[in-house]
């Protein structure tokens, strides 16, 4: 078959020659009732009879993949698509560096496989439901529909992974399926399986702010799951990353818009000092130091989605060349790391700071700073927008040991900056860093629905373009049933 083209004849939209692979066609029909039934009970709130203007996967040519239409969100063709295979692919890093790279399940690191699979895979559905009321408060029909793109794609992730296990993994690959659909984002007793996933989205700015944060950490694990030896799955997660910079835009021009609407508003109004909180709140958009809070917050529970910065379970994921590192094949170095070394921000005596650690065991701390220089670049055109209105503010990434509750920085307190704080400082100052509950419930006053075709809440700009160059008063969500 031709890998570019996905075969839709079936119930699940393929490129993986599903038709002639009976046992897992059929592991995966079996699995679809169960997936529908978890989108309708833990997908977006209300909609599910709305026609959406979404994207489906049509190809995985980079140069035209996606086709638009209006679509029924349970009727959404999710399906499984993997990136073209290399020819002659090697393993690219670690101790079997140069080896072909395995297109079965290597035995001797069959768990650990199984583990990075699971987690990535619980990381999808959980989003969703993180995100599941929104709906009822979106700001305009646009981005009604781009929250709507995001939580079908993160569904298509999940029968992304839900196929690794599936295929490669036996009856522990089906439990684990089924499992993937029993745990709940933020449940006492079966939570999702990291942090952040626990967290509630409870407003459209800090869905942004997390499309921004968190589905960058998703790209950055995406990217370093790319590299894998085990090739179906970074083909898998080649492909996925096509749909992940969609998310990533929505969440970079989304907090755009709102510094913009904020800027423009203090402008017209005549209001210069952007600290002056009560009559820049009077104008209905969102102060500049709460879009800070709003970032410290988002940025510091995604950095915990890197684990520990010190970390074994890193090291041997890249010996077995499972997990290579952010954009591994464009690194010039031995790809294995038995002696270098990797400065790993510590605490030590007390201080924060530098100390020479060995790489391998660096891996996650390597990532992470690498995730920070890419979450700046987008902050940067924030600050032009501050800038271009001329406001004097800026927002900044807090340091990395604030907030923080994994790894070397969660036993201690510390402001944005990194200066270490007593519980009792913390305490006091967190309503400085962190939005208050006050923050909080002026946010939430502003979350009023704007559902007329070309009309935006009051704290949002339009964006610059439509989606697939649709003109300002496309109709991207026919409402059913809101
Ligand atoms: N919360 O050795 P360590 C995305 C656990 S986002 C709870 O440092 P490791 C997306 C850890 O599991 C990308 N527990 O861990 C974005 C371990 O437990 P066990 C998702 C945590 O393995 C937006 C123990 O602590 N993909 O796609 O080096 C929307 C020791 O830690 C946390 C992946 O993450 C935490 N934050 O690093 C939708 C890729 N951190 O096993 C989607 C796959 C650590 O000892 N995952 N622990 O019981 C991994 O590569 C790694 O598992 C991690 C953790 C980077 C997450």
């Amino acid at each position: 078959m031709n890998i570019a083209q996905v075969d839709y004849d079936g119930l699940i939209p393929n490129n993986v020659g599903l038709g002639q692979d009976p046992r897992v066609k059929r592991a995966l029909e079996k699995w679809h009732p169960g997936y529908i039934d978890w989108w309708k009970e833990m997908g977006p709130e209300g909609f599910q009879e709305s026609l959406v203007y979404l994207r489906t996967a049509v190809s995985v040519d980079p140069k035209g993949w996606a086709k638009f239409d209006y679509v029924r969100m349970p009727e959404y063709r999710w399906g499984v698509l993997l990136a073209p295979q290399h020819e002659g692919r090697k393993i690219p890093f670690g101790v079997h560096k140069g080896e072909d790279a395995w297109q079965e399940v290597p035995g001797e690191y069959r768990a650990m496989l199984r583990r990075l699979i699971v987690i990535q895979g619980d990381t999808e559905p959980a989003s969703v439901e993180q995100q599941r009321h929104l709906g009822k408060t979106a700001p305009s029909l646009y981005d009604l529909r781009n929250l709507f793109q995001v939580n079908v794609e993160e569904g298509r992730h999940l029968w992304a992974m839900v196929y690794l296990l599936q295929k490669y993994f036996g009856a522990d690959g089906r439990e684990e399926a089924e499992a993937l659909l029993q745990r709940r984002s933020g449940h006492a007793d079966t939570p999702r399986m990291l942090g952040a996933f626990n967290e509630k989205t409870p407003d459209w700015l800090s869905f942004f702010m997390f499309t921004y944060f968190t589905d960058r950490d998703g790209k950055m694990q995406l990217e370093a799951l790319a590299q894998s030896g085990f090739d179906p799955l970074s083909r898998t997660c080649r492909f996925m990353l096509t749909e992940e910079a969609h998310h990533m835009f929505v969440g970079e021009t989304g907090v755009t818009r709102v510094v913009q609407r904020t800027c423009e508003a203090m402008k017209e109004a005549g209001i210069t000092d952007p600290n002056n909180i009560e009559a820049v709140r009077k104008l209905g958009v969102i102060d500049l130091p709460t879009i800070q809070k709003k970032a410290n917050m988002h940025f510091s529970l995604t950095l915990d989605l890197f684990g520990n910065e010190i970390s074994t379970n890193a090291a041997n994921a890249f010996h077995a060349g499972l997990k290579g590192r952010y954009r591994e094949d464009r690194l010039k170095d031995d790809h294995q790391l038995e002696g270098a070394t990797y400065p790993v921000l510590r605490l030590i005596d007390g201080k924060i700071q530098n100390a020479d650690t060995p790489a391998l065991s660096a891996l996650n701390m390597r990532l992470r700073d690498d995730y920070v220089v890419d979450a700046n670049i987008g902050v940067g055109r924030w600050n032009k927008v501050i800038a271009e209105h001329g406001i004097p503010f800026e927002i900044k990434l807090p340091h990395v040991a604030f907030h923080r509750h994994i790894g070397e920085f969660a036993s201690i307190k510390a402001d944005v900056n990194g200066n270490l704080l007593s519980e009792a400082e913390w305490e006091k100052r967190r309503g400085e860093f962190l939005p208050s509950d006050s923050d909080r419930e002026f946010i939430e006053g502003l979350m009023q629905p704007q559902f007329e075709p070309a009309k935006f809440a009051s704290w949002i700009a339009p964006p610059r373009v439509g989606i697939d160059n649709k003109p300002g008063d496309f109709e991207y969500v026919k409402i059913a049933d809101a």
